[in-house]
């Protein structure tokens, strides 16, 4: 295909006003690692930041997380692409582990499972959720154990999934997606660590993000 580069890989990165955890999270991608951030009108320097370390910075207009992920993925370029959070609570040096069976064919998603590295850093109304849709995606036979942000696909298979979430139901979408369609995962085992640089969680962190991302996932589980 016209335009696929097949020696770099390019991540794709959501982000909401992450400016002070930028510069941590793009030194920490591997060599041929292209970083795509795709910003919703971050109100601190988060698109400068980004430009400035040479990541790509695409800008989405309408909110949302799934927005962003879906920009992301139509501007990216590569065969094979990676999700990571931009907040620095993910290490995108573990990204290689997870294209590895990707680019051999042996799966058609490699997911990171979140192991929190301190009680704190994940909120257990957050964990508490995510452990019961695991275990109905699990029932529907797909072998999760975390409805993960931070995964790798072939770019081609996830728009054939045409994931509709534009919100926080997007990732959970993904996975229900991925097991009607019958897709081999394989999860990793990665560390969780706190967000980076005194920013504010949009999600799991607040009362607010949490109840958003409760209606998104029942009107996707729903559907
Ligand atoms: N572009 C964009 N990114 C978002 C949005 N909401 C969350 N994010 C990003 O998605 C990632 C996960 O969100 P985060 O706030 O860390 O959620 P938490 O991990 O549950 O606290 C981070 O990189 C955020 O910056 C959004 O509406 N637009
Ligand atoms: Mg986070």
């Amino acid at each position: 295909m016209a335009g696929v580069r097949s020696d770099t890989v390019d991540v794709v990165l959501p982000c909401l006003n992450e400016a002070p955890a930028l510069p941590g999270v793009l030194a920490g991608l591997p060599p041929g690692y292209h970083a795509i951030v795709v910003d919703n009108g971050s109100t601190d320097r988060s698109a400068e930041v980004a430009a400035g370390l040479g990541a790509t910075v695409v800008a989405e207009p309408r909110p949302g997380y799934g927005a962003a992920v879906h920009t992301g993925l139509l501007a990216a370029r590569t065969d094979i692409v990676c999700f990571l959070d931009a907040d620095g609570s993910l290490d995108g040096r573990l990204l290689p582990q997870l294209v590895e069976p990707v680019l051999a064919d042996e799966a058609e998603l490699a997911a990171g499972r979140r192991r929190p590295e301190s009680p704190g850093v994940w909120p257990w109304h957050a964990r508490a959720g995510n452990v019961l849709l695991a275990a109905a995606l699990r029932a529907k036979g797909l072998g999760v154990h975390d409805i993960a942000p931070m995964r790798v696909a072939r770019r081609r298979a996830l728009l054939a999934l045409r994931v509709e979430d534009r919100g926080f139901g997007y990732p959970l979408e993904l996975l229900v997606r991925a097991a009607r369609a019958g897709w081999r995962v394989r999860e990793f085992d990665v560390p969780y660590g706190p967000r980076t640089g005194g920013t504010v969680s949009k999600v799991s962190g607040s009362l607010r993000g949490t109840l958003r991302a409760a209606r998104d996932m029942a009107k996707v589980w729903r559907t």
